[in-house]
């Protein structure tokens, strides 16, 4: 059968946040066209593949991304015409080859996972699969949990809220549509709830609410309120996952409570604080919750709290498995966020996600902060089968696609989809 690559180039578009961002273009000799854009995060980890940025300030402030065109166009195409795109593991590592020791610096992260995502979509049709399918192969299919971020702190809001990311987790409802249906009722009861207190009601980057919130503790009772008053039980049908982005509150060896006015704390005392936390709030996961750094903190912070919760780790790892299987090692933490650009080829996030699901931990498949309507991640979650994925609010299209793709698939599926948490009700 023809499946040869025939032509890739790329597109400068712009995101979710107005900034500009990259979409490859792949084309095979059988007439097969497939894209995929690429996202980008705000609160980067220090040790993420390297997104390559033009820096010209005249044009988008310096964020424009024709050099990444260009990589992509001049580069790295010339090189993969006549590929078969089934080939994604040595497409993928002639890539990262290309960009040398470079963190994938030297073409741009990119540039590469553009191409590597495209190159996976347009191997997908080749084989007249669905993506999802494509990439899990065969064997029962599971929609993910959706963890869904309604009330913002931290760098993402101008309030008291040192903690980034309030999520609802609709992990006790039958199927992922009517989870979806549980998230959402919680999203507009909150507003609601927000609207009466005299709150804002503005949406952040992820859909999230970013209300003037006099302290952290407000921010759980608020969503606890915004849950019951749409109909569900705390903890039982809706629970809450947090995550408070550590990283960007450690300064100088300490966790500065700066916003909400709480003090300096230590790693222990962070830890004896989520304890309390997860004491009188449904909390059932926890990402983030200290430093990307602080590896012995969080041994002890798993130590602490891994019995009782899901602690994952998102900036210490950034999906590459020689952090992971450090992890693994140390029990650093007990799952991990999973972002495709965060690594920088399909492959390796693959990899990366074989890597937990043989130790038997969690694994949560994420969006970032600045999106597209591109919806690979909800086929990507679903292909990787870990049943969770972070892909924010009820609301902004960039979000609500991924949500209306995993709908699209549930349905499709019927009765042989699962939807089954990772997570138990604690009650
Ligand atoms: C995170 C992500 C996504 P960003 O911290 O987990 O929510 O944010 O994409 O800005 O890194
Ligand atoms: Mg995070």
């Amino acid at each position: 059968m023809n499946r040869k690559i025939a032509t890739i180039n790329a597109l400068e578009i712009l995101d979710s946040r107005g900034n500009p961002t990259i979409r490859v273009f792949v084309s095979l000799d059988n007439g097969i066209k497939a894209s995929a854009s690429v996202p980008s995060g705000a609160s980067t980890g220090e040790h993420e593949a390297v997104e390559l940025r033009d820096g010209d300030k005249r044009r988008y402030d310096g964020k424009g991304m024709l050099k990444a065109v260009d990589s992509v166009n001049a580069v790295i195409a010339p090189q993969l015409l006549g590929m078969d795109p089934t080939h994604q593991a040595e497409i993928d590592q002639f890539m990262i080859d290309m960009s040398g020791a470079s963190n994938k610096g030297k073409l741009g992260a990119n540039a590469i996972l553009g191409v590597s995502m495209a190159v996976a979509r347009a191997a997908a049709m080749t084989a007249d699969l669905p993506l999802y399918r494509y990439l899990q192969g065969p064997g029962m299919v599971r929609i993910p949990v959706p963890m869904m971020n309604i009330l913002n702190g931290g760098k993402h809001a101008d309030n008291s809220v040192d903690f980034q990311e309030f999520m609802v987790m609709p992990f006790g409802a039958p199927s992922f549509a009517e989870a979806l249906r549980y998230g959402a009722e919680t999203f507009h009861a909150l507003k609601g709830i927000l609207k009466k207190k005299g709150y804002a009601t503005s949406v952040g980057d992820e859909g999230g609410f970013a209300p003037d919130l006099k302290s952290n503790d407000e921010a759980c009772e608020l969503i606890i309120g915004a849950i019951e008053s749409a109909g569900y039980v705390p903890g039982k049908d809706v629970a809450i996952a947090l995550d408070p982005a550590a990283s960007s509150f450690f300064e100088n060896g300490v966790y500065r409570l700066g916003k909400s006015g709480q003090g300096d704390k230590t790693s222990a005392e962070m830890t004896q604080l989520y304890q309390a936390w997860i004491d009188r709030f449904p909390i059932v996961s926890i990402e983030d919750g200290l430093d990307e750094n602080d590896w012995e903190g969080f041994r002890e912070h798993t130590a602490v709290l891994g019995d009782r919760i899901q602690v994952v780790g998102d900036d210490i790892y950034v999906t590459n498995t020689e952090f992971i299987a450090r992890g693994l090692r140390d029990k650093t933490t007990n799952a991990v966020l999973i972002k495709l650009n965060q690594i920088g080829t399909v492959t390796e996030t693959i990899e990366a996600v074989r890597l937990c699901r043989n130790a038997g931990w969690g694994y949560v498949i994420s969006h970032r902060s600045g999106e597209t309507e591109d919806t690979f991640l909800a086929d990507f979650a679903v292909g990787m089968g870990g049943g969770q994925i972070k892909t924010g609010s009820a609301c902004r299209s960039e979000r609500i696609a991924k949500y209306n793709r995993l709908l699209e698939i549930e349905a499709e599926l019927g009765r042989t989809a699962v939807f089954e948490s990772p997570l138990r009700p604690r009650l």
